[in-house]
């Protein structure tokens, strides 16, 4: 357990969604979530600002580090509270797999899945980080073919982020309805942690909107 002050600045429904799931699977160690409102801007005001420059969720403050990017939060997060056993320790062959598909996820899939989300036409397959929208789906579905978890019957952190993106890309239609994403979404959705989240998230959306 850390000694130092925890803060997750977060906005409902957004990719901050990731760790709040993450903190229900690691027994919600004590942090304060300070919720912003981006329908009025809150994560564009100076103060915000000066702790993501980019103005985004997710950002986590932990004693005086500023962590931003939910993947770096998540690994961060994994290894600070080792006994939630989400992280491979150092030395463990399963760490490479465990880094290897958070990285895929914001290297390759992410942005294979935004050009198509925006309809913008890809570059040649050899200057794109994630080659072709094909061959990134294919090698993601590999990654989740065995299961039931990315490491296999052990569920990590790995799994909030590519999880968190495989149900969000399932809800918009940007992924094909393959068995390997159905499944998995269907396993992540049984557990009670992505449960309470959402049901956090539901309840936070509603006091936004008033
Ligand atoms: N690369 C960042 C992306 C964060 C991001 O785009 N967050 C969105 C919400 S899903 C956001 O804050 N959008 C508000 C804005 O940019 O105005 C990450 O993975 O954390």
């Amino acid at each position: 357990m850390s000694a130092h002050s925890l803060t997750h600045y977060h906005a409902p429904n957004t990719r901050s969604s990731a760790i709040q799931w993450l903190f229900e699977e690691l027994g919600s160690p004590p942090h304060d979530c300070k919720v912003l409102n981006l329908a009025k801007g809150d994560h564009k005001t100076p103060w915000y600002m000066a702790i993501n420059p980019m103005g985004k969720v997710p950002a986590v403050v932990h004693g005086d580090t500023v962590i931003t990017e939910a993947a770096a939060i998540a690994l961060y997060l994994a290894d600070l509270f080792p006994e939630a056993g989400l992280a491979p320790k150092i030395g463990d062959p399963r760490r490479g797999t465990y880094l290897r598909w958070i990285v895929f996820n914001q290297a390759a899939v992410e942005p294979a899945v935004t050009d198509l989300a925006l309809k913008r036409e890809p570059g040649s397959p050899a200057m794109m980080s994630y080659g072709t929208y094909d061959a990134t789906i294919d090698a993601l579905a590999g990654a989740l073919a065995t299961g039931p978890y990315i490491l296999g019957e052990t569920f990590s952190a790995a799994d909030v982020i590519v999880g968190s993106g495989v149900r969000w890309m399932l809800m918009f239609k940007l992924l094909p309805e393959r068995h390997e994403f159905t499944s998995y979404a269907e396993r992540l959705a049984e557990r009670p942690a992505l449960q309470r989240a959402l049901d956090k998230d539901k309840a936070l959306a509603a006091t936004l909107a008033g």
